[in-house]
């Protein structure tokens, strides 16, 4: 396969890019690290743990998404998981952030895995989870002769619930060739008309289909279940909130743990006490980070509440503080792009979690402590909002550079015509309608 030939994936066309940058940067860095100083922060603590985080891109995100009504398609977007990959090497190439990606089967189905994974090591690029596809037929496919319209792993029929188990199975063995360590199960089964699903019973089957897959999956595989409110199914859903994620995780075993996808919560739930509990639970397995005003959005990272991710962050850094047993979450982007080049979307939203995250490394955590033991709201409060007002854009500009990513990934991105390039190789898409027109 031969890789694209682009000055996105150059290391001295981002020098280049960067060299106009580097002195103003420098300049900002030092001001910003005199003012940490006085408040007894290191900023080169926080710019090296900044430095060390990473967050998976999802190879979904890489094409233009779609609403229930419409898909407008853009030049160059990806044919196959190769393309989506070079895509991602572009977007860890210049954002320095996201070194891995999460693959989604069938969808990212190859013939020869070996040779996709010794493609994306070529392109700097490792696998985080994958992700099983039991929420759409896939016509054609032999391994999904029936339908999942009626669930899947909670479905009536038991011919069903074992072409489920077995699609989960085999996405975790292709994982494992791929050097992913972990399989992210989330499923679309609920029901749209109250009494159509007997709620027992069918939480039930779900269980004992994550059971078997739990026993068929390679030991050192962890197993992450995402719950979701609603969509597709708008009266229930199977695995709707943490609670019932939490029960059936703890039904299955000790490596089945909780994946918290932001989006998948009702608007103004407490997304960061969440986290607390299943951290308190020890069955945190990490997340799908996007934002959200109203549903499952898969907006950006960051764009609609970045105080919300910041709080978040507050209480992870703070699990990480007290060396919370069990903690260690995974860090994936899940997100959907309809209006936005993905690749800037998806460089963006890394930097609004490192944002988050350093932000959280500047809380005063001795302080916070006091205040919350004299019951004083005011301070606390402060003392949190003012490790979130602090303008850490320094940080994580030095953080890339030092990494030999882009200073501004969004402009060098957009100076080496990437886009364009891709436009001329790849096919145009045809638009597609949503699914209600
Ligand atoms: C779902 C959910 C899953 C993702 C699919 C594409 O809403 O967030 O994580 O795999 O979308
Ligand atoms: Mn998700
Ligand atoms: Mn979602």
């Amino acid at each position: 396969m031969d890789k694209i030939a682009t000055p996105a994936l150059d290391q001295d066309f981002i020098a280049q890019q960067n060299a106009p940058r580097a002195a103003a940067l420098q300049d900002e860095y030092d001001a910003l690290g005199r003012s940490l100083d006085r408040r007894g922060i290191d900023i080169e603590h926080v710019t090296a743990a900044v430095g060390a985080f990473a967050v998976a891109a999802p190879s979904w995100a890489v094409g233009s998404g779609g609403t229930r009504f419409a898909r407008f398609p853009m030049g160059g977007e990806p044919r196959n998981i190769f393309d989506k990959l070079e895509d991602c090497a572009v977007v860890n190439r210049l954002g320095g952030a996201t070194p891995t990606v999460s693959l989604h089967f069938p969808w990212d189905e190859v013939e020869d895995v070996a040779a996709l994974k010794e493609y994306g090591n070529s392109l700097g690029l490792g696998f985080d989870a994958v992700n099983s596809n039991t929420f759409q037929d896939h016509p054609g496919n032999p391994l999904h002769p029936l339908s999942y319209k009626y669930g899947s792993l909670s479905h009536t029929d038991p011919a069903v619930r074992a072409q489920a188990v077995a699609h989960n199975i085999r996405c975790a063995e292709l994982g494992a060739k791929l050097g992913s360590k972990a399989l992210t199960v989330w499923i679309g089964d609920g029901s749209n008309f109250p009494g159509q699903q007997h709620f027992g019973r069918a939480f039930d089957r779900y269980i004992a289909g994550v059971q078997e897959i739990y026993a068929g999956i390679p030991e050192d595989l962890r197993l992450f279940l995402e719950h979701k409110m609603y969509e597709p199914a708008f009266y229930s859903t199977v695995i709707q909130d943490w609670g019932s994620s939490l029960l059936a995780a703890q039904a299955v075993g000790d490596r089945c743990l909780c994946l918290v996808d932001l989006g998948h919560h009702a608007p103004n739930v407490n997304i960061e006490m969440i986290v607390s509990r299943l951290l308190h639970a020890r069955k945190l397995a990490g997340f799908h980070f996007n934002d959200s005003k109203y549903g499952d959005d898969d907006l950006d990272a960051g764009a609609i509440e970045p105080y919300r991710l910041f709080l978040v962050f507050n209480e992870l850094v703070e699990a990480a503080r007290n060396q919370a047993p069990g903690f260690d979450p995974s860090y994936m982007l899940d997100q959907s792009h309809n209006v936005t080049d993905p690749i800037e979307s998806l460089m963006t939203s890394a930097v609004e979690v490192q944002r988050a995250y350093a932000q959280a490394l500047l809380v005063d955590r001795a302080a916070l402590d006091g205040f919350q033991d004299t019951n004083d709201p005011l301070m606390a409060s402060q003392t949190l909002k003012r490790a979130f007002t602090t303008d850490v854009a320094p940080i994580l500009a030095m953080a890339r550079q030092r990494k030999h990513a882009a200073i501004d990934p969004v402009s060098a991105y957009r100076a080496s015509f990437y886009r364009e390039t891709v436009s001329r190789i790849r096919p145009a898409k045809s638009g597609g309608s949503g699914g209600i027109v």
